[in-house]
């Protein structure tokens, strides 16, 4: 209820920053039907990115904008070429979300040269000139990790050492970087928390589960995983269990997303605490780029509302999970 608060909120506010809104040349009528947005996503690694795809296309047809939707399956080459091709097609808004943080200023100066506005969805660049850029709409992946972190803090406050292994998102991601980021500052320096091992899964099941075989072969005293999105965890939970332990007892799991899936894992106990990232960006995505292409201001930065989850709340949320 709360999410959809926030976002009905964000959503006003973006609709009164577009409410001095120029197209004053009498023509009328068209207004959205005309505009054309190209939007490059990363791929479909996971149930996250799924949710968000689909988030995206429904919110576009439903506004009666025209999408040219372009998977990058994980390559960042394939998203400069998608960008290079939008921009020769002279749509009017580029949209994307980058599929690690660095390496775009050259196609988005390319982007801005053509006067085309470009708005970030879901992950962020580490370009220093933000003009090169509108806005961008997502999660705080700092927060999140530090959630599972202080999660971790609690659970474990009367042990005297903790091993961790961590399941990396894709390297060199802005969820990947941040969610390690924010982990280690809720950990603090405290040393009983150590963090054996630590390695990618590239946001995959099948990732997950493979670097987890590996990480069970060298160590035999694992406390916690900490997967970096649920698809990991659920990719663990299946090594965890092809090795005869009992996943969320034996080896705690904390993940990022919740997922319908991951949702399920921790009602039955499997995962034990779940950090919300929230996938339904589409809807605030069309506010974003109608802003822009009528050549409005909006925020550069719009932060998405989430929660966390207990076993219990996830037992309780899960008959109206949407993704
Ligand atoms: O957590 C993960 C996906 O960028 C927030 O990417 C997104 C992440 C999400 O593959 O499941």
């Amino acid at each position: 209820m709360k999410k959809f608060m926030g976002a009905a909120a964000a959503a006003a506010m973006l609709v009164a920053l577009s409410g001095c809104a120029g197209s004053s040349d009498g023509a009328g009528g068209g207004g959205d039907e005309s505009l054309i947005v190209g939007f490059s996503q990363v791929g479909a690694e996971s149930g996250w990115r799924t949710a968000n795809t689909i988030s995206i296309q429904d919110a576009f047809e439903e506004a009666g904008i025209e999408l040219k939707f372009s998977d990058a399956q994980g390559k960042q080459e394939n998203q400069i070429k998608a960008i290079r091709s939008f921009i020769q097609q002279q749509v009017d808004v580029i949209a994307f979300s980058p599929v690690v943080e660095s390496g775009w200023d050259t196609v988005l100066k390319e982007a801005k040269d053509a006067g085309i506005p470009v708005v970030l969805t879901d992950r962020s660049v580490d370009s220093t000139d933000t003009s090169l850029y509108e806005s961008f709409l997502g999660s705080d992946f700092i927060v999140e990790g530090e959630k599972a972190g202080e999660w971790v803090v609690t659970e474990f406050a009367d042990a005297d050492k903790v091993n961790i292994v961590e399941l990396q998102g894709t390297t060199g991601a802005a969820p990947a970087n941040d969610r390690a980021e924010g982990f280690r500052t809720a950990l603090g320096d405290d040393a009983k928390y150590d963090i054996i091992a630590t390695q990618t899964g590239d946001f995959t099941r099948a990732g997950g589960k493979q670097v987890m075989e590996a990480f069970l072969k060298a160590n035999d005293d694992i406390d916690l995983v900490y997967a970096h999105n649920d698809d990991m965890g659920l990719g663990a939970i299946e090594a965890i269990e092809a090795e005869g332990l009992k996943p969320g007892e034996d080896i705690k799991i904390v993940t990022v997303d919740a997922v319908k899936d991951g949702m399920t894992a921790l009602s039955e106990g499997k995962i034990n605490f779940i950090v919300e990232c929230s996938p339904l960006l589409g809807p605030q995505l069309v506010e974003i780029a109608e802003a822009v292409a009528a050549g409005d201001t909006v925020e550069k930065r719009i932060v998405t509302e989430e929660t966390t989850f207990t076993q219990e709340q996830a037992t309780e949320a899960l008959p109206d999970r949407q993704y």
